[in-house]
């Protein structure tokens, strides 16, 4: 742990959320709309050689999976949403799926929602909050890749995020990220830890 990074490794795929692990260590979930970083950024707060696929093709993640982390919680990479391009079959099945495995897995103890910074919250994002809103999970905004913007840009994105998402204020937590600059990994890393103990 001396990198401040988490060491962590795959378990398992799952298609069917009751098939989850269920030996109750808690569990912290990457959710966000296809394509927005989601694999990388688990790649990016974790040690050593990648263990999340990657892809520029939206779509790449299908599956729940399950990473042990620090011998003590589950990281879990999940399919996007909000892939236009999907057929309707597979956005059932994602509802299903994803819908499934947050609204009833036991051992979920936290959230982090990954926002593309030159995206607007939409539609999706907010009916994932919506959903979830009765279970008072711990929620984090993670705003991604966010080397594709000007210092001015992105303090205004950051801004309108924290205004759409939290409805302004200071309450909930927001951090901006990146895989190329490493910005926001410790607090991303920090945030985790927290919410899994
Ligand atoms: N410039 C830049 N590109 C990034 C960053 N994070 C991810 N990407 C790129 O965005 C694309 C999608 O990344 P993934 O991590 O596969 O996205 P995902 O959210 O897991 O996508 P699905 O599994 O399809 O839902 C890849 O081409 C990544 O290299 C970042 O911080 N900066
Ligand atoms: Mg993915």
């Amino acid at each position: 742990m001396g990198s401040g990074l988490i060491s962590a490794r795959f378990v398992m795929s799952v298609l069917d959320y009751t098939k989850a692990p269920t030996d109750r260590r808690p569990a912290v979930a990457i959710a966000g709309r296809s394509n927005v970083g989601k694999s990388s950024l688990i790649n990016a707060i974790t040690e050593g050689k990648a263990i999340a696929r990657v892809s520029s093709t939206p779509g790449k993640t299908q599956s729940l999976n399950f990473f042990l982390a620090e011998d003590r919680f589950y990281l879990v990479d999940l399919p996007g949403y909000g892939y236009a391009k999907a057929p309707h079959k597979v956005k059932d099945s994602w509802g299903r799926l994803v819908e499934g495995y947050l609204m009833n897995s036991p051992y979920l103890r936290g959230l982090i929602i990954l926002v593309d910074c030159r995206r607007d919250f939409q539609a999706d994002d907010r009916m994932l909050l919506e959903w979830l809103a009765p279970r008072k999970l711990p929620i984090a905004a993670v705003m991604t890749k966010t080397d594709k913007l000007t210092r001015n840009e992105l303090e205004k994105a950051v801004t309108t995020l924290r205004r759409d998402m939290f409805g302004g204020g200071k309450g909930g937590d927001l951090v901006p990220f990146s895989t190329k600059t490493g910005v926001g990994k410790k607090e991303v890393v920090q945030w985790i830890r927290k919410a899994a103990s």
